[in-house]
This record gives C-alpha cells, sequence and structure tokens, in this order.
C-alpha cells in the first residue's frame, strides 16, 4: 500500500480523498491554489504545497506543477478526484512517466472513452448495447440528413464526439431542423473539447438517466455495485441521485443485466478503480451512454446501499491490491438519496449565488451524511464549481429516505448565500418524485421554479464578543504551516465583505437567523438599472437588443463559466438602454451586462 499520496483536487472530493487515506493509513499531501489557501482540505492534509494563484490552468489544471510537488513530497500516488485532471489521459501518462501511480485507471482507458465516437465503437464490439446511431463521426449535414432520414428516422440527436455530460448536445425534431442542430453540436465540441467532430443518435423521448458503478483491480476481477438513477438534472447538471432506481423502474432482474452492462463495458477497455458507466434507460432497454473514467459526485449513495467504500477501494486497486470484496458479497441495503447543495438560485434560472458564508450548521441524525468542504466564513468563489456540499441520507425504503431528506434539508443552515435547498425541498414533495418522473416539467417550467424561493428574512441584530481562535497561514518555500492566535475578534472573519465588491455577496455583518438565505442572489445591481456579471466567463448569448421593452424575470443573456450555462434575467421592467458586452467576449465578476431603465422612458433614445 501506498505511504502517501497527493490529492490533486480541491473541495469536498479532496477532503473525501483525505479521509479515505487516513483510513488506509497513507500520508496526504494537498495542493492549492491561492484561493484556497485556508480551505479545509488544505488544513486537514497533513502537507500541503501552494500551486500559485491564477486560473486554474496554472493551479489545479497544470500537470507540471503538481508532478513536481508530488515527487518533493515523496508522494507515491496521485489521486486527481473528479473535474480538473482526473480524465486526462496525459496527466495520467506523466504520472507514470514520472514513477508515481495515478490512482484511477490506465491512459490507454482514458482515452479510449474520451472519444465517444471510438467508445461507442468499441463497446459495439464487446457487444455493449448502445444508442442507436453511428459510430463514426458524420462529416457533412447533407449526410446527416441522409443516415437520420434512411436509418435513425427523426427525432435525432446530433453530439461532440469530444463531449459528454451533454456538452455539443443538440436535438433536431425534423429535416429542416437538423442543420442548425449539426452546425450547434460542432461549434460546441470545438469550443469545449477543441474537437468539432459529431455523431448521431436516435434521440430517445423520454428516458432516464441510469449509471452503474464499477471497480476493478490489477488481477482481472471486475465487479458492479448496482445502478443509480439520476433522471433529476437541469441542462446536464445533475441535482437529485439515487440508489437504486425506484423499483417500480429497475427490477432485480433489470438490475443484473445493466450490472453485466457495466462489467462488460469496463472489460472492454481494461479498466482498473472505480468508474462509471452511463446509460438511457427507456422502458426495459437499456443503452450505453459513455463511461465517466473516474470517482463521480454522486458515489455515495452507493456506498450508503452497499456499504462499500468505493474512495478506499479505488486506491486499494492502484496499489495493486486484489478488491476487497466479490461480486456475490454485494448486498444492496435500503435507499439512499443525494441532493446537491449548489450555491445556486433555483427561482432565478439557477443563476450561481457565490459570495461568504455567513453561518453554516450541518444537518446530523440517523441516516444522514454531509460531504462538504466548506464552513462559516468560507467564501464559495465564482471561479469554481457552484457545489457547496452534497446532503446523502439513506433509509430502509425510497418513501422514507425522502422523508428523511426533508428532515435533514429542515436541519441545514447555509447563511449568507442562496442555495439549492428550498428547491430540493419542493421537487421532493411533489407527486412527481413520489411517482419516480424525472421531473423534467417542473425543472423546466420557470412559474414553478419561481415558486421555490423563500421569503426572506431580517437578519437578526446584535453581535457577539468573545474570544476565538484565529488561525494564520505562513507559506515558507511554497509549503503551507499553520499557526493559531487566540485574541478578540476584529471582525474580519464573520464580518460582511466590502462593500461594491460585486462578487462579495450581500451578507449582513450580523449573525443572520436560521434560514435567512437571501443575499448572493443573481447578478448584482450598480445603482438601480445596471446588472452586472455575478461570474466570471465569457459571453455566450445575448437575446435582447437595445431599445427591446423586457419584463422582469426575462432573459437576457447567457454567460458561460466553468463549462456550465448561466442565465441572466431582468432584475426588473423596463427597456434595455445598455448592452456592453458582445457574444463571445470575456467578462470579469462585476462587470456591468446590461442597464435596464424602469417604465417606457427610454434613456438611451
Ligand atoms: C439523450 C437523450 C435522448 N436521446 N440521448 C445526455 C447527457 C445526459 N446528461 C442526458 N442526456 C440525454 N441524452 C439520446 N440519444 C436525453 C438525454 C437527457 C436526459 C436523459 C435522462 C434523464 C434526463 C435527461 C435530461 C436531458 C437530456
Amino acid at each position: 500500500m501506498f505511504k502517501k499520496v497527493l490529492i490533486a483536487n480541491r473541495g469536498e472530493i479532496a477532503l473525501r480523498v483525505i479521509r479515505a487515506c487516513e483510513e488506509l493509513s497513507i500520508a496526504t499531501v494537498a495542493v492549492y491554489a491561492d484561493q484556497d489557501r485556508d480551505a479545509i482540505f488544505v488544513r486537514r492534509a497533513e502537507e500541503a504545497y501552494s500551486l500559485g494563484g491564477g486560473p486554474p490552468s496554472e493551479n489545479y489544471l497544470n500537470i507540471e506543477k503538481i508532478v513536481s510537488i508530488a515527487k518533493r513530497a515523496g508522494a507515491e500516488g496521485i489521486h486527481p478526484g473528479y473535474g480538473f485532471l482526473a480524465e486526462n489521459a496525459a496527466f495520467a501518462a506523466a504520472c507514470e512517466e514520472a514513477g508515481i501511480v495515478f490512482i484511477g485507471p490506465p491512459p490507454s482507458a482514458i482515452e479510449a472513452m474520451g472519444s465517444k465516437t471510438r467508445a461507442r465503437e468499441l463497446m459495439k464490439q464487446a457487444g455493449v448495447p448502445i444508442v442507436p446511431g453511428t459510430t463514426e463521426p458524420v462529416e457533412t449535414v447533407e449526410e446527416a440528413i441522409r443516415i437520420a432520414e434512411e436509418e435513425l428516422g427523426f427525432p435525432v440527436a446530433v453530439k461532440a464526439a469530444g463531449g459528454g455530460g451533454g456538452k455539443g448536445f443538440r436535438v433536431a425534431l425534423n429535416k429542416e431542423e437538423l442543420p442548425a442542430a449539426f452546425e450547434g453540436a460542432s461549434r460546441e465540441g470545438q469550443k469545449f473539447f477543441s474537437d468539432p467532430t459529431v455523431y448521431l443518435e436516435r434521440y430517445l423521448p423520454n428516458p432516464r438517466h441510469v449509471e452503474v458503478q464499477v471497480l476493478a483491480d490489477r488481477h482481472g476481477n471486475y465487479v458492479h455495485l448496482g445502478e443509480r438513477d439520476c433522471s433529476i438534472q437541469r441542462r446536464h447538471q445533475k441535482l437529485i441521485e439515487e440508489s437504486p432506481a425506484p423499483e417500480w423502474i429497475v427490477t432485480p432482474e433489470l438490475r443484473e443485466k445493466i450490472g453485466q452492462i457495466g462489467v462488460e463495458a469496463a472489460k472492454a477497455v481494461n479498466y482498473v478503480g472505480a468508474g462509471t458507466v452511463e446509460g438511457l434507460l427507456q422502458g426495459e432497454e437499456y443503452f450505453f451512454l459513455e463511461m465517466n473514467t473516474r470517482v463521480q459526485v454522486e458515489h455515495c449513495v452507493t456506498e450508503m446501499t452497499t456499504g462499500i467504500d468505493i474512495v478506499k477501494e479505488g486506491i486499494r486497486a492502484a496499489a495493486g491490491e486484489p478488491l476487497s470484496f466479490r461480486q456475490e458479497d454485494v448486498v444492496l441495503r435500503g435507499h439512499a438519496i443525494e441532493c446537491r447543495i449548489n450555491a445556486e438560485d433555483a427561482a432565478r434560472n439557477f443563476t450561481p449565488t457565490p459570495g461568504k458564508i455567513t453561518t453554516y450548521r450541518e444537518p446530523t441524525g440517523p441516516g444522514v451524511r454531509v460531504d462538504s468542504g466548506v464552513g462559516a466564513g468560507d467564501e464559495i468563489s465564482p471561479n469554481y464549481d457552484p457545489m457547496v456540499a452534497k446532503l446523502i441520507v439513506w433509509d430502509r425504503d425510497r418513501a422514507q429516505a425522502t422523508a428523511r431528506m426533508l428532515r435533514a434539508l429542515k436541519e441545514y443552515e447555509i447563511g449568507g448565500l442562496t442555495t439549492l435547498i428550498p428547491f430540493h425541498e419542493k421537487i421532493l414533495q411533489t407527486k412527481e418524485w413520489a411517482a419516480g418522473e424525472t421531473c423534467r416539467n417542473l425543472i423546466e417550467d420557470k412559474e414553478w421554479l419561481a415558486s421555490t424561493a423563500k421569503p426572506s428574512e431580517q437578519p437578526a441584530g446584535g453581535e457577539e464578543r468573545e474570544v476565538v481562535e484565529r488561525t494564520y497561514t505562513v507559506e515558507v518555500s511554497g509549503r503551507r504551516f499553520d499557526v493559531k492566535v487566540y485574541g478578540e475578534p476584529t471582525g474580519a472573519v464573520l464580518a460582511a465583505p466590502a462593500n461594491g465588491a460585486a462578487a462579495g455577496g450581500a451578507a449582513p455583518a450580523a449573525r443572520p437567523r436560521r434560514s435567512q438565505r437571501q443575499g448572493g442572489g443573481a447578478a448584482r445591481q450598480v445603482g438601480s438599472d445596471t446588472i452586472t456579471s455575478p461570474l466570471q466567463g465569457n459571453m455566450w448569448k445575448v437575446l435582447v437588443k437595445e431599445g427591446d421593452t423586457v419584463e422582469a424575470g426575462q432573459l437576457i443573456c447567457i454567460i458561460e463559466a466553468m463549462k456550465m450555462e448561466n442565465e441572466i434575467t431582468a432584475h426588473k421592467s423596463g427597456v434595455v438602454v445598455e448592452l456592453p458586452v458582445k457574444e463571445g467576449q470575456q467578462i470579469a465578476a462585476g462587470d456591468p451586462i446590461a442597464t435596464i431603465k424602469a417604465g417606457s422612458e427610454n434613456g438611451a433614445g
């Protein structure tokens, strides 16, 4: 087994890996970007090394820096978590070249699954059912029309070969829509994956997203841990995941079939470690979609129902040890649900709501697990994924697990930010959720989403004065050390950020009462007319023109950041008088993006 492992990630997943290492008596090394200097995962690791500032490309995505720190620290393995370098074959290869074990599959498996057309071809050869469609790139719109008309029928899905997770995915209902879908998917593929190649699939009308957790070691053992149903998603971002799927959807026989498909897919690429085979379930038919060659955000629900620690097993496999159990030892018990607690406002088109967490208290009690990496005083940065935490519950069946989740959501206190907690509370009480529906109708319904908004409360007055322990961070030769100081609070830790910083959030200085979840919010206003960007990103689409009359809540533009599309809506009704940012331009958090003058007077005219 490894003696020391470097974790090339941040946030909750870095902490999750550290916990697994501690249980395996492995020393941990964190690496961190400047803005994470005081993060929990950095403090918790035995050693921590600075990766410097700047954008992720200069720190969490910098292969050379990370490998050289691993060598300097004497780490024998690197765990990539999810996101960042987790599915980067060049990184896995660079680790191997440096004599460090990449805790994940071999580079060849990452590469094979990275190209969706190559993966589809490999799966077809291995006898794994794929969604009907092409396994070769489709070169031209004319060819796409011919294949759609003669082989697949409409509607068709056009998908980017370099894509995954829904990026570069367009639907054409008929021949007329195909050129735009083709161009759109290709453009998005080029933009996000530097690959304009697209392929076609038959579009399934209302499938479920069902995936299977697999584990493999270096001794030829392959097992599956049952399925996860992740059908509740928005714009291909999963919001709620559960394991198993509702019992009236996946029977034991179907589970066996899906599990076997997962194992066959993993075998076809000589997989090692923890991986997920994603697929679409339409009735009793299951089709391979793609494989995620890493540990996933939602692995926890499977851990709750199987009792198997997926992260530890992945580390064991990478170290050359056999898996600690066999397929026949896997017993599924009860039901687990995960809600992603994002700093987003569902009532405002899921706009990110970065800012400072003023108060923070996690739910506990029977059957509750919280995987998070934050606490009071921490900043949710507009530069990273908006996921604050994952709330996972287990109970003996789906209905009881739902009741337990509702109880835990109510216990969860996150002050200073708007989060998805009210959204989850609302959706878990619908008849659609109870019936195990995919809830796509609700998630797309602006009025229903607006109804999830919590009325805001006044902040409580009176700040408590007390002696506090404060930890200062010292960096010596790029390595992080902590110094503890006890004294009067200076107001710097829990106080609101300096006014005017657009990304700073509207956190009150005083400790707010429980359930005060406003603040953050959508794009903030400068004066009362101008909307400023809540995040750093790229102007993806501008949907109005200067001079247009808009309603409060109407879509103004879409900003692309962290591979997510963020909708910016009008903060009030009026006339658009200024739109300073053009499509394709870079935007910093706080930049003005639109000015709307109330009433019918047109300030621009
Ligand atoms: C599809 C599809 C229908 N037909 N592919 C791909 C990525 C994943 N996040 C959702 N994806 C879909 N791929 C074909 N050929 C429909 C979806 C889909 C979906 C599937 C299950 C549950 C919810 C969904 C929401 C949006 C899109």
